[in-house]
């Protein structure tokens, strides 16, 4: 058994695949009969989300992850952990002269978070879209920060800006690398 963040089931596979690489995947091949030589129409990309303190706090861990899933995209890692100090200014390095940087820390470090690591098209640009704005009162309705937060302060989900900065925070909560597994419904949501 490997000891990987999330669990192996879904594959066979010896550990040496299991080691996927962070942020671009290798496209997997789809045919349809739109598409019968399988060719990839968007770039397959894999995220980092992060379900902050208040989101657990308010019990919407599943609401929120399950907007990802609705979207198409696959959890191709999942983790509960408390950030230390560590590895909160790992994440928030590029903030750290920020006047709001010691708050936040404070508050990434307070409880427990979630993080999961989302594949899909375009997935980077797909997560923020689904978050909304920074702050709840900017964020427009049917975004998650539109929906679930109107402060100024806690905003519920982190989620990566770049494809660059996916590939460096998702090596640093998930240091093994994420599963590389076929959902069966992957040809619906991936072409
Ligand atoms: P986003 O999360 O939308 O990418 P960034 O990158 O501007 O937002 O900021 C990173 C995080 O820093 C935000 N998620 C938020 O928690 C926090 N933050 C940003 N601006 C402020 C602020 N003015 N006051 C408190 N916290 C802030």
């Amino acid at each position: 058994m490997h000891s990987l963040p999330c669990g192996t089931a879904y594959s066979r596979a010896p550990a040496k695949s299991l080691k996927a690489s962070h942020g671009k995947l290798p496209a997997p091949r789809l045919f349809s009969p739109a598409n019968p030589r399988g060719k990839l129409t968007h770039e397959m990309e894999t995220t980092l989300l992060l379900l902050k303190p208040d989101a657990l706090h308010r019990g919407f861990a599943g609401r929120i992850l399950s907007r990802f899933e609705d979207k198409g995209l696959q959890i191709v890692g999942l983790r509960m952990l408390q950030m230390d100090a560590e590895l909160a200014a790992q994440h928030y390095a590029d903030h750290v002269d920020k006047p709001f940087y010691k708050g936040l820390v404070a508050f990434m470090t307070s409880s427990p978070i979630v993080a999961a690591a989302l594949q899909g098209p375009d997935a980077v640009e797909i997560v923020r879209k689904i978050m909304g704005a920074t702050f709840g009162p900017d964020a427009e309705s049917g975004s998650i920060r539109g929906d679930f937060s109107c402060t100024k302060t806690y905003n519920l989900v982190h989620g990566s800006d770049s494809p660059e900065s996916a590939e460096r925070e998702l090596a640093l909560f998930f240091p093994d690398g994420n599963l590389n597994w076929e959902p069966t419904q992957g040809r619906w949501t991936r072409e």
